[in-house]
């Protein structure tokens, strides 16, 4: 039997960075997100196997499998047979562009209903969660907040895709994998970096003032706190023993690039997550001219475009 589901990657605005318990993978602090609908992963998971495989983009992925094969034998049982599961995306993967959210929802979607159980969407988000904190908000479209939630997280949508037509302008600016994955990165951070409680202690107050912007569909305010806790982050990455430093030259120079437009009046900002690309969020109206803009930028190898997107779902 083949199952198959598609899911989008998500782009936080208030960003996860820490986790309390590593063991069951929660978060340190909430987050806020946009889910991206021109991107997407497609997992197909079959039951007739002759040994458990991992194919993404055709390839086979051993680092991932670990993860991948503790998920199967919680929703099938330790004793299941062989599962073979493949996935494609149409954007590059462990880039920084929220692969892994996009995988581990299409993953627990696709898996969950060929094993035949039925499980609510907040139990699918906290085993997508349990695989990669990110991939708990790819369940959702639109806008999504993840609040922590006892031994659990909760994730609800703050806005849909409708009512609030953002697009996202992503400068690739090295397509490579990076160079420390995200959760080590965390862990690092949680015990080096001398900011990483002042991060945690301020999160509330930033998710307050992003829910709020969204809300009244308040641009300039969501720009400010969306790049004020963005460079929160990457200053925790910064100041971790050893340094965590995703941006290269083109990094920086697409955010001087989003600050002058801005100065000139476009409806615009970026953010940036554990990878060197930066994603500039504007209205649908402005999107050539970003585009433009980042095009020229020295460094910058291609540029993505995405609207906003549905949550995870299953697909023919
Ligand atoms: C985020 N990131 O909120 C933040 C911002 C990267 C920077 O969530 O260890 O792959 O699997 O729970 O979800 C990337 O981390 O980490 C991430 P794990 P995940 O989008």
């Amino acid at each position: 039997m083949r199952v198959s589901a598609r899911a989008h990657p998500n782009i936080a605005l208030v960003k996860y960075w820490g986790k309390r318990d590593s063991e069951l993978n929660l978060p340190a602090v909430g987050s806020i997100s946009i889910t991206l609908g021109d991107l997407w992963t497609d997992m197909h998971i079959d039951t007739d196997a002759s040994a458990d495989e991992l194919t993404v983009n055709g390839e086979p992925a051993d680092s991932m499998m670990p993860r991948m094969s503790a998920a199967l034998d919680q929703l099938f049982g330790a004793d299941r047979s062989p599962i073979s599961v493949s996935s494609e995306s149409n954007f590059p993967v462990a880039a920084g562009l929220a692969s892994s959210a996009s995988a581990f929802a299409s993953l627990v979607v696709a898996a969950t209903a060929a094993s035949g159980r039925e499980l609510s969407k907040d139990d699918l988000a906290n085993f997508a969660g349990s695989l990669s904190g990110s991939a708990a908000r790819s369940l959702y479209g639109g806008f999504a907040e993840l609040e922590n939630a006892g031994d659990r997280v909760a994730v609800r949508s703050l806005r849909d895709t409708e009512s609030w037509p953002l697009s996202v302008v992503i400068a690739i600016t090295a397509s490579g994998p990076k160079s420390v994955g995200s959760g080590e990165a965390m862990e690092i951070s949680r015990r080096t970096s001398p900011f990483y409680m002042r991060w945690v202690g301020e999160q509330e107050d930033d998710l307050a003032s992003a829910r709020n912007a969204i809300e009244e569909q308040d641009f300039s305010a969501l720009a400010d706190i969306t790049e004020h806790n963005c460079l929160k982050m990457h200053s925790v990455m910064w100041s971790s023993r050893p340094p965590m430093v995703y941006w290269n030259a083109a990094t920086l120079d697409c955010m001087h690039t989003v600050w002058r437009l801005r100065a000139d009046g476009v409806d615009v900002f970026f953010t940036i997550d554990a990878g060197p690309q930066v994603k500039a969020v504007c209205t649908p109206e402005y999107v050539d001219r970003v585009r433009d803009a980042l095009g020229e930028v020295d460094g910058v190898e291609h540029i993505m475009i995405s609207g906003l997107g549905a949550g995870a779902h299953l697909i023919e």
